[in-house]
């Protein structure tokens, strides 16, 4: 007998068809009402797997009576109710590890675009404008002062690259990370003030959100350039565009934004920032690893009681 599940969103075509392989699945997305759905048959479920962009709230964990188990694909956890599902009892895994070296390349690909001006130039040459002119000086990134909000694997992966870039790296989190070669700040402010790059990397989450205000990025200053390859929520939005449009900070590399897809107007006009798609973790190579952890997340929570990567 097959467990089973609830999907809650479709994930990719191969970790749907390796999950409705081994188990029972009920694909929620397909319900008329979803909430209906889960009212009269929510017992049924054993467990739950969910896509990073869905929400996972207490309504859904709670019309779960039965279900021990929330899989989800992607690192960060903030659309699921982390709360009510230890309530019920219920173990969280998410899919660690796997893509902090494709996301820290992108951040790094980003402190480099907005410094460098790769993406603007690339607009320059198309439009012809290299047969009469030049672009402007850019800012040089090497031997630079790189600051990290945030130091779990993704930052550290960050930290690692951009030593390599012989910058130098300091870091906040609530309490320092032992062991590691980078000073940690305890205000983020300061770490602001010191930095010419800062590089969001955080998890997103009420506890994170707006950490990112007017007062971080003025520290930042007229020559700090953002890098936000977290989540949108953890930067003021309002004050990014603000500060852009004063000059009060001087660019800003985006992969992550507050109501995504949607990125406001006024950054789309600046040549001083880039905006991607939310692509940090979207390699194939990081894509199938994410694949097979959350299935195989499910598989050992069935087999021996246990996740393999609890949040
Ligand atoms: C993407 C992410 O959402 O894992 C996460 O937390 O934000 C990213 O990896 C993922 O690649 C799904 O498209």
């Amino acid at each position: 007998m097959k467990h089973r599940i609830v999907q809650i969103g479709p994930i990719t075509p191969p970790a749907d068809a390796r999950l409705a392989r081994d188990y029972d699945v009920t694909p929620l997305w397909k319900e008329a009402d979803p909430a209906a759905f889960l009212a009269a048959h929510g017992a049924q479920f054993e467990g739950v797997a969910v896509h990073v962009r869905d929400a996972c709230g207490a309504g859904i964990i709670d019309a779960l009576p039965n279900a021990k188990v929330i899989a989800n694909f992607g690192v960060g956890y903030d659309k699921i109710d982390v709360e009510a599902a230890r309530r019920k009892g219920m173990q969280v895994s998410n899919t660690p590890k796997v893509l902090d070296g494709c996301v820290a390349d992108l951040a790094m690909g980003l402190a480099i675009d907005v410094a460098r001006g790769i993406s603007t130039t690339d607009r320059f040459v198309r439009a012809g404008g290299w047969k009469t002119g030049q672009r402007p000086l850019m800012t040089r990134v090497y031997g630079k002062n790189m600051g990290l909000l945030g130091f779990g694997g993704i930052g550290q992966a960050v930290g690692r690259r951009a030593a390599g870039f012989d910058m130098a790296v300091r870091y906040h989190t609530r309490r320092p990370v032992e062991g590691s070669p980078h000073q940690h700040e305890p205000s983020l402010p300061a770490l602001a003030q010191w930095a010419d790059f800062l590089v969001v990397a955080c998890p997103g989450g009420p506890q994170t959100r707006h950490l990112v205000d007017a007062a971080v990025l003025e520290a930042l200053g007229p020559r700090g350039i953002l890098v936000n390859i977290a989540r949108g929520s953890v930067v003021d939005e309002a004050a990014l565009v603000e500060a852009l449009q004063t000059g009060k900070l001087g660019g800003a590399g985006l992969d992550v934004y507050e109501n995504e897809p949607n990125v406001p107007e006024a950054l789309l006009a600046m040549d001083q920032v880039v905006v991607l798609s939310h692509i940090a973790g979207f390699t194939r190579e990081s894509r199938a690893q994410m694949e097979a952890t959350v299935c195989d997340n499910l598989d050992a929570y069935f087999r021996t009681g246990q996740v393999l990567n609890p949040v």
